[in-house]
């Protein structure tokens, strides 16, 4: 437990510092966010996904991915190549206007690499999404995301089924 409260305060800093650098940043992202979740990992586990779905009012591009936990964050692609799931870093994920993009565990997903801690289910996870539309105008949206073993709607639907 002391581990965890040394590495907190080092996080916080990290997430200030880079608020700070994109505070140039003139507007926030027109763009809803449903479902949004981060898979909780055990001691030692390096790397997990980040999942919700996006939908733009204006068509945009998702072409960037920061967490203060995660030393190195991408926008991954997965998919059947023969009989092999793989995995891959894209440049940038089109949103187009008024479609929901599904980001879930199989198919396009947020990727936290270089975990400075592991994400303990029940707990939140800063995230802060980066968008550039068809003009190359940036834009950026804070989340916060809950950690959990499986998609919230999942969970609570599994949770219904007891009663
Ligand atoms: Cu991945």
């Amino acid at each position: 437990m002391n581990m965890t409260s040394a590495i907190l305060p080092k996080a916080a800093l990290l997430f200030s510092l880079a608020l700070g650098s994109a505070a140039a940043l003139a507007q926030t992202a027109a763009v809803k966010v449903d479902g949004a979740w981060a898979r909780a990992t055990v001691q030692g586990q390096k790397g997990t996904g980040a999942f919700m779905s996006l939908t733009a009012s204006e068509a945009t591009r998702l072409v960037g991915v920061s967490s203060p936990v995660a030393g190195v964050a991408e926008v991954h692609e997965m998919k059947m190549e023969g009989d092999v799931m793989k995995m891959r870093a894209l440049p940038s994920l089109e949103l187009p206007a008024g479609k929901k993009v599904e980001l879930k565990p199989g198919g396009y997903h947020l990727m936290l690499m270089d975990l400075k801690a592991p994400l303990a289910k029940d707990s939140t996870v800063p995230l802060t999404l980066l968008f550039k539309d068809a003009k190359g105008v940036e834009s950026k949206l804070e989340l916060k995301l809950p950690v959990g073993t499986a998609a919230p709607g999942a969970a609570g639907a599994a949770a219904e089924h007891k009663h």
